[in-house]
């Protein structure tokens, strides 16, 4: 059965992938499933029918047959699970697999999404310049235990997994910020990922979505 996902009509990020309906993409493309995509206005996105979706009134949402799921974690998971190519069969691996998605989303996006806020919602505010300092420091560190843990390896742990999907996905929230420019690593592993053609398969397709928001489609 073909999956539906929800994304932005006209995505704020003009096209520039960081909505999270682009995990999901992603996910989808490197287990060669195809997908449906319904376009929701932030409108929309707050009316009964997509709140049935999605209690926070949210995107991504996923569809498939009688399941509905939201939360971009659980999705790429639930793909990762029934599909072959984002988990290894071992059962260890897997695990450990898991435990690095459950890594980029607890433990690294918190701190990059606090930056994210200090930037749009808190410049205007007198103790702004004191706040960005502390909150960049916050990130350094967890930047810096990923940095040694991944050493010169290509993915976190073995071969490329829902796990480094997930962190990848994380880390390029990052690219205004040059914060992952001090370290190599960590800049070479979002540009690994990056070139996967699954990733740029799932590119072009969120970014055409915006160019016909621009068309007026
Ligand atoms: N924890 C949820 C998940 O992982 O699925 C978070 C979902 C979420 O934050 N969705 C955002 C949303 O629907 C879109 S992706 N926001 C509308 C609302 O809450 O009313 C976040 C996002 C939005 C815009 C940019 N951007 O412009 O760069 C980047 C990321």
């Amino acid at each position: 059965m073909t999956p539906t996902i929800t994304a932005f009509k006209a995505s704020p990020d003009r096209g520039r992938g960081l909505a999270r309906d682009m995990r999901v993409r992603w996910a989808l493309e490197e287990v060669g499933q195809p997908y449906e995509v319904r376009l929701v206005t932030f409108a929309e996105m707050k009316a009964p029918a997509h709140l049935a979706r999605h209690p926070f009134g949210q995107i991504p949402t996923y569809e498939e047959g009688d399941l509905a799921l939201f939360e971009t974690g659980a999705i790429v998971l639930h793909i990762a699970e029934r599909h072959a190519g984002l988990l290894p069969d071992d059962a260890n691996a897997r695990a450990h697999a898991i435990n690095w998605l459950f890594a980029a989303l607890s433990t690294v996006e918190p701190v990059i999404l606090d930056l994210q806020t200090t930037m749009l919602l808190e410049r205007d505010k007198a103790w702004h310049e004191e706040r960005l300092p502390l909150v960049q420091d916050r990130i350094r560190a967890r930047l810096s235990d990923l940095s040694h843990r991944l050493g010169d390896a290509d993915w976190l742990d073995g071969a490329f997994s829902a796990g480094d999907l997930m962190m990848a996905s994380v880390l390029f929230r990052l690219g205004a910020s040059g914060l992952l420019t001090e370290y190599p690593n960590l800049r070479a592993y979002v540009a690994r990922a990056e070139a996967r053609p699954a990733y740029q398969r799932a590119f072009a397709a969120q970014l055409a979505v915006f160019n016909a928001s621009l068309a007026g489609g």
